[in-house]
Parts: C-alpha cells; sequence; structure tokens
C-alpha cells in the first residue's frame, strides 16, 4: 500500500495497465464480451446486506475488473476508509471529520473522535426522537389548543430536505396513514403556499430542518410558518408546541423563538447529503416509528461493514465505485441514469442526484491541482417503466452511452390483481429485464431484415447494443434495504472520490451564487445601483422591477 497522493493517479501502475487495455477493451461488444467468458454472471455479480449486484452488463474484460482492483489498492481505498470511519479530518477544505457512518454504529460500539463521545452522543440524540416521534404517533403530544398533531411539515432545502423526501416516499409503505406529510424546499413561496392551503394551525407541526440554521430558503420558509401559525394561534407560546429544530446551532435556534428543548442536534461531521439518518431523519422516524428507522440504520450499517472489510472483488460498493471510473474515463460516458423499478423510489434518482453530484463534481485535487481526467458524471433518473415511454428512446438509439442503474425487489409490498392480466409485479420486472438486455446486446440488421422490414427502414429499427448497465435486485423494499442501498451509493461516490483524488465532502460551488444572491436582491427591491454586477444581471433586474 502506498502513502495516498491525491495528485497521483496517472501515476499508478494500474491506471497505466487501464489506458494499456482500454484501446482493444472499450471496441469489444458485450456480445463478444459474454461470449468469451463462460459463467461471466456468476464472476461478475455480487451480494451483500440482502443486495444482489449483477455488473456482468458492464462493458469489462476480466483483465479491465483486474485493473480497476488493483486502482483500489494502490490509491489506498482501505486506508482512506479506515481513515473516515475513524473520524480522521478527510473534509480538508472544511477541516472536519466525515462520520455519518457513526450515525448507524450499534450501541455497544465505542468511538470517541476529537475528544467527543460519539456514539453515545448519536444514541441520546436518537433517543430523545424516539419518545417525540412516539409521543406525535400516539396523540399524546397536543397542540397550542389542546388538539393531537395531524400534520408534520419539514422546511429545508438540500440535503435537510431531499433524504427526508425520498425516505418518507420510500418508506409509505410502513407509515401511519393518519398523519399527514408535507416537506416545503423552495424559497418561492408557492411551495409554502400548496403545501400548508389545506392544513389547520392547531393540528400542524413544523420542523425546520437546517444544520447551519442560517439557509435563507429555509429561514424565509420558517418565518412564513410561524406568521401562518400565530395568525390563527394568537400567542407567542404556541410555538414551543408547534415548531421543533433539527440544527447544529442551538443559539440561533433560539433566537428564532424554538425552545432547545424541542431541538434534536447533530455535528459538524455530518454533511448536509449524509444527514437523512440523523436528526435530519424525525420526519422519518415520525411517519415509520422508531423501530423501523433503527431498522433502516441497521442496513445502513451492514453495508458500511461491507465496504469496510469485504474484498474489493466482492464489494459492492468499491465495484459500483470502479465501474463509474471506467465509464467515465474510459468510455467517456458523461452521465448515469438511475432507474428504480419501483414506485416508492421515486423520489431517489433526485437524492442521489445530490449524494453524488455535490460530492464529486470537483475540477481540483485535494491539493488544489487541476484534474486533467473527467470527475463525478451527471446523474439522472426516473421510476420505470415511464422512462420507457419517453427518453429511453435516446439511452437505446443516441449517440451517447449512458450507463444505467436498473433497481427492482423480488416482492412487491401490495400485490394489485388485475383482472384477466398479467400480476402487475410481474409485468413490472419483465420490463426491467427486458430493457437491460435490449440495451446490452440490441439487435442487428441482419436480425432486423429477417423479420421482413424493408432495407431503408431497416438500419433505423437497429439496436447497436453495447450499453452498459449494473442491475441491484433486493427481496423487498424494508427500512434496512433502504438504508443498505443507500450506503451503497455512498460508499460508491467515496470510492470514486478516492480514485480521482477530490475532497467529496465539501460544497464550495454553491457558494457564490448566495453571495450574489444577497448583492442583487437591493436591486430588485430599492431599485439599488451595483457596478460590480454584470450588465445582463443589471438590466434583467431593471425589467423585473419594472414589470413588477
Ligand atoms: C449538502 C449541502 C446542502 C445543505 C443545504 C441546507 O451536503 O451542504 O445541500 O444541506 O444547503 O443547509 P442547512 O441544513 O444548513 O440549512
Amino acid at each position: 500500500m502506498t502513502e495516498y497522493n491525491p495528485d497521483g493517479l496517472e501515476a499508478t501502475a494500474a491506471w497505466k495497465k487501464l489506458q494499456d487495455l482500454a484501446p482493444a477493451a472499450t471496441k469489444l461488444h458485450l456480445r463478444e464480451i459474454f461470449s468469451n467468458e463462460s459463467g461471466r454472471v456468476e464472476t461478475n455479480s455480487t451480494e451483500a446486506a440482502g443486495i444482489y449486484m449483477d455488473y456482468s452488463k458492464q462493458r469489462i474484460t476480466p483483465e479491465v475488473k483486474a485493473a480497476l482492483l488493483e486502482l483500489a489498492e494502490e490509491r489506498d481505498l482501505r486506508g482512506r476508509t479506515e481513515d473516515m470511519f475513524t473520524g480522521k479530518h478527510i473534509n480538508v477544505t472544511e477541516d472536519r471529520a466525515v462520520l455519518h457512518t457513526a450515525l448507524r454504529d450499534p450501541r455497544e460500539v465505542t468511538l470517541e473522535v476529537d475528544g467527543q463521545n460519539v456514539t453515545g452522543d448519536v444514541n441520546d440524540v436518537l433517543d430523545r426522537m424516539g419518545k417525540f416521534a412516539d409521543s406525535i404517533r400516539n396523540g399524546d403530544w397536543k397542540g397550542h389548543t389542546g388538539k393531537p398533531i395531524k400534520n408534520i411539515v419539514n422546511i429545508g432545502i438540500g440535503g435537510s430536505d431531499l433524504g427526508p423526501v425520498m425516505a418518507f416516499e420510500a418508506l409509505k409503505f410502513y407509515s401511519q396513514r393518519d398523519l399527514t406529510f408535507r416537506f416545503i424546499s423552495n424559497v418561492d413561496g408557492i411551495d409554502f403556499a400548496e403545501s400548508v392551503i389545506d392544513l389547520d394551525p392547531e393540528e400542524t407541526l413544523f420542523i425546520v430542518a437546517s444544520k447551519t440554521f442560517t439557509t435563507q430558503e429555509t429561514m424565509n420558509n420558517a418565518k412564513s410558518a410561524r406568521r401562518w401559525s400565530l395568525e390563527k394561534l394568537g400567542d407567542e407560546d404556541a410555538i414551543a408546541k408547534h415548531f421543533v429544530a433539527l440544527s447544529t446551532n442551538a443559539e440561533l435556534v433560539e433566537g428564532f423563538g424554538i425552545d432547545t428543548a424541542n431541538m434534536f442536534g447533530f455535528w459538524d461531521w455530518v454533511g448536509g447529503r449524509y444527514s437523512m439518518d440523523s436528526a435530519i431523519g424525525l420526519s422519518t422516524m415520525i411517519s415509520v416509528g422508531p423501530d423501523n428507522f433503527r431498522d433502516l440504520l441497521n442496513g445502513f450499517h451492514a453495508m458500511d461493514e461491507h465496504f469496510r472489510t469485504a474484498p474489493y472483488d466482492q464489494n459492492l460498493p468499491a465495484l459500483a465505485g470502479l465501474l463509474g471510473v471506467w465509464n467515465r474515463n474510459f468510455l467517456d460516458c458523461a452521465t448515469v441514469a438511475v432507474l428504480p423499478y419501483e414506485q416508492y423510489l421515486m423520489r431517489f434518482p433526485a437524492y442521489l442526484q445530490q449524494l453524488t453530484m455535490e460530492s464529486n463534481g470537483k475540477h481540483v485535487t485535494l491539493s488544489g491541482n487541476e484534474v486533467d481526467y473527467e470527475t463525478g458524471p451527471i446523474y439522472w433518473g426516473e421510476p420505470g417503466t415511464n422512462g420507457q415511454h419517453s427518453f429511453y428512446q435516446l439511452i437505446h438509439q443516441g449517440t451517447s452511452i449512458i450507463p444505467c442503474d436498473f433497481i427492482f425487489f423480488a416482492r412487491p409490498l401490495i400485490d394489485v390483481p388485475a383482472e384477466d392480466a398479467p400480476d402487475h409485479h410481474d409485468l413490472l420486472i419483465a420490463n426491467v429485464l427486458a430493457q437491460s438486455s435490449a440495451l446490452g446486446f440490441g439487435k442487428t440488421e441482419e436480425e432486423v431484415l429477417a423479420e421482413g422490414v424493408s432495407p431503408e427502414v431497416a438500419p433505423h429499427k437497429v439496436m447497436e447494443g453495447n450499453r452498459p448497465s449494473t442491475t441491484y435486485m433486493a427481496e423487498s423494499l424494508t427500512p434496512f434495504t433502504l438504508g443498505a442501498l443507500v450506503a451503497l451509493y455512498e460508499h460508491s461516490v467515496f470510492t470514486q472520490g478516492v480514485i480521482w483524488g477530490i475532497g467529496s465532502f465539501d460544497q464550495w460551488g454553491v457558494e457564490l451564487g448566495k453571495v450574489l444572491a444577497k448583492k442583487v436582491l437591493p436591486l430588485l427591491v430599492e431599485g439599488a445601483e451595483d457596478d460590480s454586477l454584470d450588465a445582463s444581471t443589471v438590466s434583467l433586474a431593471a425589467r423585473y422591477r419594472a414589470k413588477e
């Protein structure tokens, strides 16, 4: 194992090996790759924490796979992983530990970092969350006028929104159905207005979720929520019964008027996009209950342990990360489609967009040097089968190669009988399997012509194939499986960050826009002038003000 050098990727023997292998390997068609290798599926599939991963339809040969595995060793993925799990300050630009894995450690683990009893603190918060969640679920927690809470509204944005929304949708099957959940994130007032339009303040609890408690959008929405609540409830004392905060900033929470007894804390070592299993998951816990939330954490933990200990040739997150590197840097794939064939995972692609793109959308290495290879691809997607009737055309026959992640579950959570028609779930799964097969193996001109298609039309019907995909399958969508699935992606993102030598845990790219928004606002509100802004922005601001 060599000392980790963020800038050293291209000097590794494994990288050079990949460069040597690439010209021939990238020309191979998946048809040839499959016919060259008997037992291809067996040697290119693995399973852990209840998730089976078939990556046989990725465009790698055994030699490429071996070189990718060597790359993980040469880039000291194992050492970097230990640094993360043990609380080293691997988020260098913010000088912070990166310890989301500690959020799901079992109680008996002892982890002390920077003088903090991490596991103890995590479990204290989880216990308080559990009591609070139960009191809402069983109606013991009463609003200011004595009515039980029926509506839970999470106000947050980015990492303080996408995880909670995704988890609420993903685990809806397990949710307490007499409670209504809403998620407000956008500073567009419509989001607030439409989310509360049919709610009664007497029965509504706002969860203000903000790590910093300074985020413009969240603070504005929280202030609107205060006004909306007090308009009906009248009395300032009502805030204590209708507002709780999820934050690391007790001072600002208090300043807002929320009693810190109603605050659930977390720590600077929990990144926003890695926080759905911290106090930020309070809405999830209220929805599915503390026991299911614990199962979710157990699923995360099972995948954490797998990632930390399993050999890389059987390691789901490491393999997923390495395959991503191959696709990005050697097959030149700029995007990845995430295609869950599971309606409950409708927000999973949006969640993953933040996790992957905010983490690995970086152009300099940890030492500040410009990279001269591509880094994080664009992630996007929709639940199947809807996408098949819209954008799949381009994935099948467009000029870009788009690797796909297919995700499905063997058992549906709800059986829906259809009269004189195939079972919904069988049909769903037939579709996902058909898509990955069509993408991988396509249809040749010969095959098209053999069907009697005219030579003029035949080229339009040819399916080139050779479009790579990975298929993930689990038995059913449980809280445990969801946790394992999210952790799988978290660690595959980490793996790629380590290979590329970039900092996956900061997000400086979002700062400039925030600063400029503060500068632009006076132009809109007061007609102020600001020479430091560009002419186009000044002109648009003036037109806005004239039309307002
Ligand atoms: C996530 C980012 C970002 C953050 C939001 C909300 O990793 O840091 O998306 O979660 O900007 O921040 P607050 O929780 O501080 O309001």
